[in-house]
């Protein structure tokens, strides 16, 4: 039976069905029973593996393809009527060819298969900032998967009424062809299609295909932001909470910052920090005059290796219950998951990420793939802020940019003013990593780790980023970090993760006015001693390295900011051409 009434809700869904023919189709109402019946037919036919109840209780394991581990950039488009729309860092093709190219590619695919049917929301169900998508997918693992990232079933489809103002998403696993895998967004029909693969943000289409390509265009027609960025509040000893959000590029720290533990010597003080959310925010500004930033997902999708108690405790927790791992270990002695980093037992009766017998001592290979992921209830993380169902968000003190540079960046600075700060943004670069196929580790330009998911012409996006500037009269003040820098033997010289606290302490005294700075041609940096480096192991001398600002560095980087704007033409605002014209008169010797 159908769950709506809705009129154009039901042609669209008998239009693709007419296109993909699936022998049945099957309605996601969000109930626990039909979920658990769904978990039990994908471990009928291997595509989900249980894991052990007693320690991973309703935890699953799951393994893609070998060439189906990561997003695919090269495959992803971007399809508005006009080229020029989409810019020159995304991939393009008028909407009518590509239509026309998926059709092909659809037709017939789901024969013998189920359709099911997937009504999500993308925030809090019936608040006014929520938006809600239906995908209809032939793959039970994008089922699971999605219902615990988005809010799932019928009550999506009540508060959607009538409407026709929501995201129709289509995907299929197909053939799992690489050749032919295409994941299309179409921003001005609120249309993602997506077919031939069966990873993660290939296929659970309310994340970045919806959340940040799709959004991220609404928000510049109607007047908000759709960030890649994690929102956290870090609570002082006088119970005050100062909320942040922060883009890094992807497998960059995001979710490793958004939970984390304070050191010792602070969390013996008072301080806490609590987690709104570790990937997507959609920022509004308020009728106070601040920025408002809400987390539109309901779980995450995080990086696995490296997890583990010592580095991020609060990711690890949220794993112990209802999790689909994908691409780790399977360890066959006590049917749990294990990855490179998560303790110093591997265990020896196991099988890698493909499925193949592994055994540390003897395998060459790493036994997870190095973009293994879990995908875990936002509800299981111990840190989880208690403003997490707060419909409109949280307010913003401070804006983070930041990303992986060995040498140039230093440890944080704070740029001069919002024009500047959406500058340092629009400059960010980061090695690449292994979250999107392709090299790892090439620097690349990644403005406001947006490259790979902005919805439209990164020169309009700067423009909004700088007409949203015009309207905030409290404006969040904007720095850039780099967790990343290293020693001439290539050693990260900051201790990163727990010990990030307390960058963000004096992050958050700047925007309230309570600790100096040093100027630098880049920007504001901290005086060294204004860092708490109290039982963090790190020395003055070593902090102030990690704050230096290379003049002949930083002048070869204005050139490839130069050559990198070259691309956009006259799309780049004004504002941010003079700011780096301004920036190089500062560097000059
Ligand atoms: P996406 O989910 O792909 O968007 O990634 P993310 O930005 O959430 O990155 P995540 O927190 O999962 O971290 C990715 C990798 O960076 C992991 O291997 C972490 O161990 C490593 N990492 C995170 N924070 C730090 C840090 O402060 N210092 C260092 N050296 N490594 C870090
Ligand atoms: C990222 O790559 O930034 C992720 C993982 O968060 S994915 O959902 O695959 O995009
Ligand atoms: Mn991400």
């Amino acid at each position: 039976m159908d769950l709506t009434g809705n009129r154009a809700v039901l042609d669209w869904i008998a239009e693709m069905a007419t296109m993909t023919q699936p022998d049945q189709m099957v309605w996601i109402d969000g109930s626990e029973a039909q979920l658990e019946a769904i978990r039990a037919q994908g471990c009928s036919t291997g595509e989900m593996i249980k894991l052990s109840e007693e320690q991973l209780p309703g935890c699953y394991l799951h393994r893609t393809a070998p060439n189906d581990v990561a997003r695919v950039e090269d495959r992803t488009f971007i399809c508005c009527s006009r080229e020029e729309d989409a810019g020159p860092t995304n991939h393009w093709v008028a909407p009518a060819e590509m239509y026309a190219r998926l059709k092909a590619l659809y037709r017939g695919c789901m024969k013998g298969r189920t359709m099911y049917i997937l009504p999500y929301s993308m925030g809090v169900v019936g608040s006014p900032f929520a938006k809600y998508g239906i995908e209809l997918t032939d793959s039970i693992y994008v089922v699971l998967s999605m219902a615990i990232m988005t809010r799932t079933g019928k009550a999506v489809l009540d508060a959607l009424g009538n409407s026709s103002d929501y995201v129709k998403g289509l995907h299929s696993t197909a053939k799992l062809d690489p050749e032919n895998r295409y994941i299309v967004q179409f921003p001005e029909d609120n249309t993602i299609m997506s077919v031939n693969s069966g990873y993660g943000g290939n296929v659970l289409l309310g994340k970045k295909c919806f959340a940040l390509r799709i959004a991220s265009f609404l928000g510049r027609k109607e007047g908000w932001m759709a960030e890649h960025m994690l929102i956290l509040g870090i609570q002082n000893p006088a119970g005050e909470v100062r909320y942040l959000a922060a883009a890094f590029p992807s497998a960059c720290g995001k979710t490793n910052l958004a939970m984390l533990i304070p050191p010792k010597h602070y969390a013996e003080k008072g301080w806490k920090v609590w987690c709104v959310g570790d990937d997507i925010a959609w920022i509004r500004l308020g009728k106070d005059g601040r920025l408002w930033a809400m987390n539109p997902e309901y779980g995450f999708f995080g990086v696995a290796p490296g997890t583990n108690a010592k580095s991020n405790p609060n990711a690890l927790a949220a794993t112990r219950k209802g999790t689909i791992f994908t691409n780790v270990v399977h360890n066959l002695d006590h049917n749990t998951v294990w990855w490179e980093g998560l303790d110093k037992n591997p265990p020896h009766n196991a099988l890698d990420w493909q499925g193949r017998p592994w055994n540390p001592d003897t395998s060459t290979e790493k036994g997870a793939h190095p973009n293994s992921r879990f995908t875990a209830p936002a509800k299981n993380c111990p840190c989880l802020s208690p403003e997490f169902e707060n419909p409109t968000g949280v307010p913003l003190s401070a804006i983070v940019f930041g990303g992986r540079r060995a040498k140039t960046a230093p440890l944080v600075y704070q740029s001069r003013d919002w024009e500047h700060g959406v500058f340092v943004g629009s400059i960010m670069a980061s090695e690449t990593t292994a979250a999107a196929a392709g090299a790892v580790g090439v620097v690349r330009r990644d403005p406001m780790a947006m490259l790979p998911f902005c919805g439209y012409n990164m020169g309009d996006y700067w423009q909004h980023w700088l007409d949203m500037g015009e309207k905030i009269t409290k404006k969040p003040k904007i720095f850039n970090v780099n967790w990343f820098r290293t020693d001439e033997k290539g050693n990260f010289l900051w201790p990163g993760f727990g010990e990030n606290l307390r960058v963000l302490d004096w992050i958050m005294k700047r925007c309230f006015d309570e600790v100096g700075a040093a100027e630098t041609p880049i920007g504001y940096v901290p005086h060294p001693e204004d860092i708490d480096l109290t039982g963090c192991g790190v020395g003055l001398d070593t902090l102030r390295g990690l704050l230096t600002v290379d003049r002949e560095l930083w002048l070869k980087e204005a050139k490839g900011i130069r050559a990198f704007y070259e691309k956009f033409g006259d799309k780049v605002p004004t504002p941010l051409r003079a700011e780096l014209d301004a920036l190089e008169q500062r560097l000059a010797p």
